[in-house]
């Protein structure tokens, strides 16, 4: 293969449209051809690989490290992974970081969508649950969500519709000489 394996690795707050901006830029990528595209989304992961896990931060940061595992390896061996949970501690977005780039790119993508913007969409109903203290640690209402300050991308979804914000990232891994 001419071109290296990469990551993609989105982080933000639940609700705030990581998903759906993921799966359209899988959708991009595949359009592509060329390298095979994984994506390992946050509910997904949580099924398959981490249904044993919880919330806390030590439950999170295991989780964010299954799914910084299966992204290197895919990385390592030329492919496209595309991760998207909330991961919201730095430390642990910089310890899967360190992992890929031993192997290929990562690129992180901070899905900027404010706390008030996703309490006032609330499509899952989590956030109303959260205020009502029926889920406890939940991220932006009563678990932290540190703001990335090293992501390559930053992505504001309130003025943006969701294809414009995957070609954003089109656009960034053209200039990363990625695609
Ligand atoms: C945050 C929670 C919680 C709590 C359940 N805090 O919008 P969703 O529903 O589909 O995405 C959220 C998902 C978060 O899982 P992640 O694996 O991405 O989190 S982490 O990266 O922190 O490990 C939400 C749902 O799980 N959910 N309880 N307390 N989100």
């Amino acid at each position: 293969r001419d071109k290296q394996g990469f990551t993609v690795f989105f982080t933000g707050l639940s609700g705030s449209g990581k998903s759906t901006i993921a799966n359209a830029l899988m959708v991009k990528l595949m359009e592509m051809g060329g390298r095979p595209v994984t994506l390992l989304d946050g509910d997904v992961v949580r099924k398959h690989l981490s249904s044993e896990l919880g919330f806390s931060k030590e439950h999170r940061d295991i989780n964010i490290k299954r799914i910084g595992y299966v992204a290197s390896e895919i990385t390592k061996n030329g492919g496209i992974a595309i991760c998207a949970p909330i991961a919201p501690y730095t430390a642990t977005r910089r310890a899967v970081r360190e992992m890929i780039e031993n192997y290929g790119a990562f690129i992180e993508v901070h899905v900027a969508t404010s706390v008030e913007e996703c309490e006032r969409r609330d499509r899952k109903g989590l956030y109303k649950l959260a205020r009502e203290g029926k889920i406890k640690e939940f991220t932006g209402i009563s678990d932290p969500y540190e703001i990335p300050t090293k992501a390559e991308l930053v992505v504001e979804t309130e003025n943006a519709e969701v294809d414009n914000c995957a070609q954003q990232v089109i656009l960034k891994l053209e200039s990363m000489g990625l695609i």
